[in-house]
Parts: structure tokens; C-alpha cells; sequence
């Protein structure tokens, strides 16, 4: 989240599809379609360069398994073009057939079909149910010219300025001649339509050639060219058509394809035998857009906590805490029920981090919580946490989270620490220069942030993210930014960049010092971490205010009576 907030006052609304397909009418060049039936069918007609995708009644049909004879619903083709239309920027426009039903139901269909995104539409003058143009040995109705005119201008007067609205006349299909289609067309665009599609089954081109040879009005024409296929787009655009439909032939591509591949898979038995003729598994990658999946992923989804280990540091010895800690670690003290430990584990599992290690020393047979992973660190009373944490080598390989077995904490402050993608992060709490008068006397560990974070922005993570500069019990009370909570994440690069910190310490030798500690040994797990800064390397600060308790003293141990619920 960022300081920045979301207005209203957007600027201008992008251009639709339908205003789109009106520059091309408005371009000298012919505008050429071609037919797809779903979104990656949609997205190859956009791939090979056409102006727009026509999604087709006869090939959606096609895709149901059924004829094209007004089987499927006005939904399912609203369905399946909005479809093609989200997987592609051109404009799509839709093969409305009979507008399903009378000039009532137009005016739904184009209603529903601009909200969609859909750039425009074509009806035709079939009587519904309509029949595919090609079938054979089909009685071919038309509709009434004066009704099918109606029908146009409630489509063109129920659709905003930019939808484009085709009328199609079957006139010739229907063997009623060039007059009739000329007298209908006219009667279409007279009523408004914004282009005219004159449809021919004939194998040449001669019959729309007349047509449009005749054609009387400004209005556009839109021809098929299925049966007259050797027309090419520049013989039509030539005779006066401005918009070219190829509106099949990816479907019948497909169909082919498919074919041959299953029938050579049936005999061969062998996948290897269709490889050289299907496209490798990449393309559908890219044709899909898996890397957009991925970007999104990585911004958006929590990260895998599956793949997130723990590491609990509990092997100490607390003082302080005689005698409550007489015959258990502090781990292992009763908070309402539930010892620290097991609340603990419980965070973890329920945000699904489920492979959980914890280093005991102090009376560690009185450690045996199930479903946990133990390391021992015997030596727990001369070493620090740097030592106990190195015991549990074995699982600093991936992404972890380690964490002190002494804390109590809200679980979204985990949460936000598992979504860190930094290599390290600490969770730190920033109402320290709110609560140091009551925090001082017991050394916490400390930190100075850069940039200072804006402490009222509390319960907002940082607009830009936070480093930790410096870190240890022995810095400026004042200069403190946040109190670093015994809390932290390492991604896999984060646990080699402490391995190595860790190895070169060691060689230095066992009795130097560490920062705030007197020897190798003795470090603390902050004096480890103030040597990764000091060798330049990032350390992130996940913000948070209060929400967290340390069982140190008595009255922590009071205090985590009566805020843990
Ligand atoms: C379609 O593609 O559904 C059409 C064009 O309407 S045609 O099939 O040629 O009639
Ligand atoms: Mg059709």
C-alpha cells in the first residue's frame, strides 16, 4: 500500500472498441475480420494482423457441438463474445443472427452486447429460427422488409453513438434476387444501419459485384467471401466493399488439425508421433499469457508459506523469571492453557507455515510438543542466540522464519512478515519512542531506520520501503527508531548471506568479540545481524505498533494474562 489514494477525478474515459471500429469505417483502407468462437481463437485472429474479430454464429455454434440454426441462446453468444472480446484489444463484432427475436428483443441484445465491450453487431433478415446460409435443402424465409427495417432502427436508436450496428440482407441466399436485395439493403440503411452486409453463396463473385455496383447509398458494404473465395480482399474493396468477413476458415483450420493429430495418436500410440505438427507447450504459454500469471503472482498472492520454515530460538535461561522458570524453559510457561511455545506453533500453522524446528537447552526434556523438529544447544548458558540459531543449520536453506521463544504476538504481524520479499527482514516496532520510558530498563533490542518511518502512519505499511541502519541494546535510547522484536525472515539468499557473516566471524577466532558481545560464542543473534549491515548488505524493517509482548519479567508474564485472549 502506498500513500497515494485513488480519486475520482479520472481523466477522459479511454475510447471504446465501438469507436475503434468507427476510425477504421472511417480509414480509407478496407477493413478486414476474421471469425473466432473463444478467446484464443480471438486472440490468434488479433495475432495474424486482422482489423477485428468476427465472432461467429456459425462457428460458436460450431464450438457447442450444435448447427447454426438459432440454437444457442442471446447468453451464450453475449458469453462467448465477450470472451473474445476481453482476450483481444481490436474490436469484436457480433453475429447477432435474427437479433433473437423481434425488434423488443433487439433492443436487449445490443444493449447487453455494448456493455459487454463488444465494438457492434450484425442482424440479419432471416425469420428465427434462422438456418445457416449454406445449409442445403433449406425453405428460406425473409422477414418483412418494413418490420426488419424497424427492427434495425431500435437496435441503431437503443446503442450509443459508437456501436456499430450491420443489417444483413439474405435476399440472395434466399434466391430472391438482386432487386429484392437491393430494395432491402436500402430499406436497412435508410432505417439507419451502419453498414450493409450483402451475403451470396454463389461461387463467383459476380452476384455482390452487381450489388455493389448498384449500391445507391453512402452506407458501407460488407460482403463474406466463403463461396467466392478466390476474390482476394483488393478485388472487393475494388467493387466498393468496405469491410471483408473471413468467417470461418479458423474454425475449419482447427478442425482439420485436431483431426489428423488424434487419428495419427489412435494408430501410433505415441506422443512423439504428433510432435512435429503441434505446437510446443510454450506457445500456449505465451498465447495465454503465463507471465503475466507470474507478475501478478509475485504482487499480489501471499508468498507460498508451505516452502516457509521456523526456526524458535528457546534454549536460554532467563533469570529474571525465578522461580516460574524452576522446572520448565520460559517457552514452556502457561499463558491461559497454552504454553508460549504452543501458541506459537499455532500462529505458524494456521498461516501455513508447517515445517517448525525449535532449539532447546535449558530443561529441554521438558520440550516434547509434537509435529516439531528439535535441535539442542547444551552449551546454552555460555553461548547466545547466534549459536543456537547455527544449531539449526539444517533448515537455514530456503525461506524461514526465525523467531525468539519468548515473544507473544498478533498474527498479522507474521502475516505481514511472511509477505516481506526482502532477503531480511526484522519485524520492528516503531511505538518505541511512545513507550520507552517502560521499556528502557530492560536492554531491548533496538534499531535505527532509514528512511525514518512516519509513525502515525501506524496501521499502513511504509510507502517506500525501510532499512534498518543499525541495530543492538547499545544504541541512543533517543536516536532508536523501533524496537527490533525477536522476530525475522531470511530468504534463501538471506540464510547463505548469515551463513557466510557466521563463517567469517568464526574464523576470526572463538574469543573476539561480536559487536556488543564479548566472544564468538557469546553473540547475540542482533550482533550477528549488526555485522550483515556493516558489511553492506540490505536488511528491511517490517513496521508495526505494539501488538507483540516479551515475557522477560514478572510483570510481562502478568501483562500476557491480560492481553492474550
Ligand atoms: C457466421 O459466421 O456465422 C456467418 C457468416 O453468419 S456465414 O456463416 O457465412 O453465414
Ligand atoms: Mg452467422
Amino acid at each position: 500500500m502506498t500513500d497515494q489514494v485513488r480519486g475520482f477525478s479520472s481523466p477522459a474515459a479511454p475510447a471504446s472498441k465501438g469507436a475503434a471500429l468507427r476510425r477504421l469505417f472511417a480509414s480509407p483502407s478496407p477493413i478486414v475480420i476474421a471469425g473466432a468462437h473463444d478467446g484464443l481463437t480471438a486472440r490468434l485472429v488479433e495475432e495474424a494482423g486482422f482489423d477485428g474479430v468476427w465472432a461467429s454464429g456459425f462457428e460458436i455454434s460450431a464450438s457447442f457441438g450444435v448447427p447454426d440454426a438459432s440454437i444457442l441462446t442471446m447468453s451464450e453468444t453475449l458469453a462467448a463474445s465477450r470472451t473474445m472480446s476481453e482476450a483481444v484489444s481490436i474490436p469484436v463484432i457480433a453475429d447477432c443472427d435474427t437479433g433473437f427475436g423481434n425488434a423488443i428483443n433487439a433492443i436487449r441484445t445490443v444493449q447487453a452486447f455494448e456493455a459487454a465491450g463488444i465494438a457492434g453487431l450484425c442482424i440479419e433478415d432471416n425469420v428465427f429460427p434462422k438456418r445457416c446460409s449454406f445449409y442445403p435443402g433449406v425453405k428460406r424465409l425473409l422477414a418483412d422488409t418494413d418490420e426488419q427495417a424497424l427492427k434495425i432502427r431500435a437496435a441503431v436508436e437503443a446503442s450509443s453513438k459508437d456501436f456499430v450496428v450491420i443489417a444483413r440482407t439474405e435476399a440472395l441466399i434466399a434466391g430472391w434476387g438482386l432487386e429484392e436485395a437491393l430494395r432491402r439493403g436500402r430499406a436497412y440503411a435508410d432505417a439507419g444501419a451502419d453498414a450493409i452486409l450483402i451475403h451470396s453463396r454463389q461461387s463467383t463473385i459476380d452476384e455482390v459485384a452487381q450489388f455493389a455496383d448498384q449500391w445507391d447509398r453512402l452506407t458501407p458494404l460488407v460482403c463474406v467471401p466463403t463461396t467466392y473465395r478466390t476474390a482476394t480482399v483488393e478485388d472487393l474493396a475494388r467493387l466498393g466493399f468496405k469491410m471483408v468477413i473471413f468467417a470461418n476458415h479458423g474454425l475449419r483450420a482447427e478442425i482439420r488439425a485436431i483431426q489428423e493429430t488424434l487419428q495419427t495418436l489412435r494408430t501410433e500410440n505415441r506422443a512423439s508421433s504428433v510432435e512435429d505438427r503441434i505446437v510446443p507447450l510454450s506457445e500456449v504459454y505465451r498465447l495465454v499469457n503465463l507471465n503475466q500469471l507470474k507478475t501478478d503472482e509475485r504482487a499480489y498472492l501471499p508468498p507460498d508459506t508451505e516452502s516457509v520454515k521456523a526456526v524458535i530460538l528457546a534454549a536460554g535461561f532467563d533469570r529474571r523469571l525465578m522461580p516460574l522458570v524452576s522446572d520448565r524453559p520460559k517457552a514452556m510457561l502457561e499463558v491461559k492453557g497454552k504454553s508460549i511455545l504452543e501458541r506459537q506453533i499455532d500462529a505458524l500453522q494456521q498461516l501455513g507455515v508447517r515445517q517448525i524446528a525449535v532449539v532447546r537447552g535449558y530443561k529441554k526434556e521438558q520440550m516434547t510438543l509434537p509435529n516439531v523438529k528439535y535441535y539442542d544447544n547444551d552449551a546454552f548458558e555460555e553461548s547466545g542466540e547466534m549459536e543456537s540459531l547455527l544449531r539449526a543449520g539444517a533448515e537455514l536453506s530456503g525461506p524461514v522464519v526465525v523467531m525468539y521463544g519468548d515473544i507473544l504476538f498478533d498474527r498479522n504481524i507474521l502475516e505481514r512478515l511472511l509477505q516481506s520479499p526482502d532477503d531480511i527482514t526484522l519485524v520492528c516496532d516503531r511505538s518505541w519512542p511512545d513507550m520507552r520510558a517502560g521499556r528502557e530498563a530492560i536492554g531491548p533490542d533496538l534499531v535505527v531506520e532509514s528512511p525514518t518511518p512516519r509513525r502515525h502512519h501506524r496501521f499502513l505499511a511504509d510507502a517506500q520501503p525501510v532499512r534498518v541502519t543499525l541495530i543492538g541494546q547499545s544504541i541512543d535510547s533517543t536516536q532508536a527508531t523501533a524496537e527490533f522484536i525477536g522476530m525475522a525472515k531470511l530468504s534463501a539468499r538471506g540464510c547463505q548471506i548469515l551463513g557466510e557473516v557466521y563463517r567469517e566471524l568464526r574464523e576470526r577466532g572463538a574469543d573476539q568479540p561480536v559487536h556488543e558481545s564479548p566472544s564468538f560464542r557469546a553473540a547475540k543473534l542482533t550482533d550477528l545481524l549488526h555485522e550483515v549491515i556493516a558489511r553492506g548488505h540490505s536488511v528491511a524493517s517490517v513496521g508495526i505498533y505494539q501488538g507483540w509482548l516479551e515475557v522477560d519479567t514478572f510483570d510481562d508474564y502478568r501483562r500476557a494474562w491480560t492481553e492474550v485472549g
